[in-house]
């Protein structure tokens, strides 16, 4: 009899993520003349990442359920979020870089080359969904930015524009120090797994994900994974986060998935799967240690866990 290895975040063999749920329409649509559909489909996805070891997260669900504090604190912030204003949209690459540039978004899309990619995303709240992403690795954007040896940090901002996003009116979470931003060393920004997002379940992404680009770095909390991204500058010290300027005592620059180290409110030990009624145990670095670990090595005395 063969016995398989279960990796700690596989629910069971029958759960395997069926590819047909989300291939890329466009390019379905691309391969229609000389492939049968599946064959252009597959062809799509990243073969790394084409199986989440879990069922992808119901769509509704996932566009429903959501973290987006500049439009409200609840997870139903998917109506609010439609006053979200998307075009024209354009991204701002600059700081320590060879090739400092302002773009629309549609025209970054075009140099970008684009893949599907599925992702288990794990909230620090410790919920987890799995997420059938298009968009483009980082490291792509990074070579075209042409970073100078300084540069040792990514910086990236959401808008600010409390017209479009009530959370940042002055007065109403007025200690909130906006706009959002979040950090990534470059080498963990270079790194295989690191995503820039711009679809889901084969469309645009949903503005309560963070359209029209977000970040996605599934071993990591998912507070690194910022939405609505207007910015990303190359900066030589370590960029000040969003949650780490609310409440450094519990939030920081790292925050790799660890599950045995709790938050200092509460454990991270196991997840809800949401969708599945399933709580399961988490694991280090969200199941992505075989890209990730060597990135922190040395690291161990440092908090490289919140
Ligand atoms: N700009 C911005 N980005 C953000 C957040 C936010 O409030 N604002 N929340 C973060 C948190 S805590 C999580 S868990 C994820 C949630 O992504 P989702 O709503 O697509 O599941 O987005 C992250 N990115
Ligand atoms: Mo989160």
């Amino acid at each position: 009899m063969n016995i398989l290895k279960r990796r700690g975040w596989e629910i069971s063999e029958s759960h395997v993520t069926s590819e047909s749920l989300f291939f890329n329409r466009r390019q379905v649509v691309a391969g229609l003349a000389t492939l049968p559909l599946i064959g252009s489909a597959k062809a799509a996805v990243n073969a790394k990442f084409a199986d989440a070891g879990r069922p992808v997260t119901d769509e509704l669900q996932n566009t429903t359920y959501n973290n987006f504090y500049e439009y409200g604190t609840s997870k139903s912030i998917s109506d609010a979020a439609q006053a979200l204003v998307t075009k024209p949209w354009s991204i701002t690459i600059d700081g320590l870089v060879d090739a400092p540039l302002t773009l629309q978004f549609e025209d970054l899309l075009k140099k970008m080359p684009v893949e599907d990619r599925i992702y288990r995303h794990r909230c620090v709240e410790a919920w987890a969904m799995v997420v059938p992403w298009t968009g483009f690795a980082l490291k792509d954007l990074i070579g075209m930015a042409k970073p100078k040896a300084e540069a040792k940090y990514v910086r990236f901002e959401t808008f600010n524009d409390p017209k479009m996003a009530p959370g940042q009116e002055p007065g109403l979470f007025s200690s909130f120090p906006w706009p959002y931003v979040e950090g990534l060393t470059v080498a963990e920004a270079m790194n295989d797994l690191s995503f820039i997002a711009t679809g889901a379940y084969g469309k645009d992404l949903p503005k309560s994900m963070g359209a029209p680009l977000r970040l996605h770095t599934p071993w990591k909390y998912g507070f690194k994974s910022i939405k609505s991204i207007v910015k990303i500058s190359f900066v030589a010290e370590q960029p000040m986060n969003f949650w780490q300027a609310i409440q450094s005592s519990e939030y920081g620059f790292w925050a790799n998935v660890n599950p045995e180290v709790s938050h200092p409110r509460w454990s991270q030990a196991t997840e809800e799967v949401l969708g599945t009624g399933e709580r399961v145990p988490s694991v280090i670095y969200n199941g992505y240690g075989e890209f990730v670990a060597d990135l922190y090595k040395g690291m161990e005395e440092e908090k490289i866990f919140f």
